[in-house]
């Protein structure tokens, strides 16, 4: 089971590097990896679960945050919806690649934090509003989606950690609420 331990922090070098692609078919270890990534972030999610491990709440992670190098990240998008209970996204995806992004921009009105992060860094952190998303699915399938707002910063924040982007690299250095006309402001 996965918990905080093995998870690995801002200066491990693992986070600035560029993590290799994921060969085709999926091994047993890359599966099993993407399940137990999954499971890490439902767990989080889980109160009881969560305290009794000791766990931050988290809806993405990606595996070099593991301290594995490889393209894999696993994102769960609770609803927040008691009518409409599924998570708005969640899936564990191979190889994720954009393939086009929109014009506009957006940015979540709270700012980002990150389970390979202990502080607090304020600022937005200016993304893509809607990307179109290529990936291999846990069945090996390979799939296409367009995701928009929320969704699509959070496998932004994941894709950014398998190229060694940190999320405050996007902040405006001299003022961390700057904005550009026109960027959407997610709240
Ligand atoms: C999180 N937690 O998941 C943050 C961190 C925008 O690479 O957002 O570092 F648990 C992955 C509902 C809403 C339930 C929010 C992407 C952030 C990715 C993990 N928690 C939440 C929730 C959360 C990071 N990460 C603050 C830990
Ligand atoms: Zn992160």
């Amino acid at each position: 089971m996965i918990t905080m331990k093995d998870i690995i922090r801002e200066g491990n070098p693992t986070l600035r590097e560029v993590a290799e692609e994921v060969v085709l078919p999926l091994s047993d270890e890359d599966i099993k990896l993407g399940e137990e990534m999954m499971e890490f972030l439902h767990n989080s999610q889980d109160p009881v679960k969560a305290e009794e491990l000791g766990l931050r709440g988290g809806v993405g992670l990606a595996a070099p945050q593991l301290d594995i190098s490889k393209r894999i990240i696993a994102v769960h998008v609770p609803s927040g919806d008691l009518e409409n209970p599924e998570p708005t996204l969640s899936a564990v995806m191979y190889n994720p690649k954009i393939l086009s992004h929109s014009v506009q921009d957006a940015c979540l009105g709270e700012g980002e934090g990150c389970l390979s992060v202990d502080r607090e860094v304020p600022g937005y952190v200016v993304r893509h509003n809607k990307i179109t998303l290529s990936y291999v699915d846990a069945s090996g399938v390979k799939q296409k989606i367009r995701l928009k707002n929320y969704e699509a910063i959070v496998v932004q924040h994941e894709i950014d950690h398998l190229n060694g982007v940190m999320f405050y690299d996007h902040i405006n250095q001299e003022n961390p609420y700057a904005l550009k006309d026109g960027v959407l402001v997610i709240e």
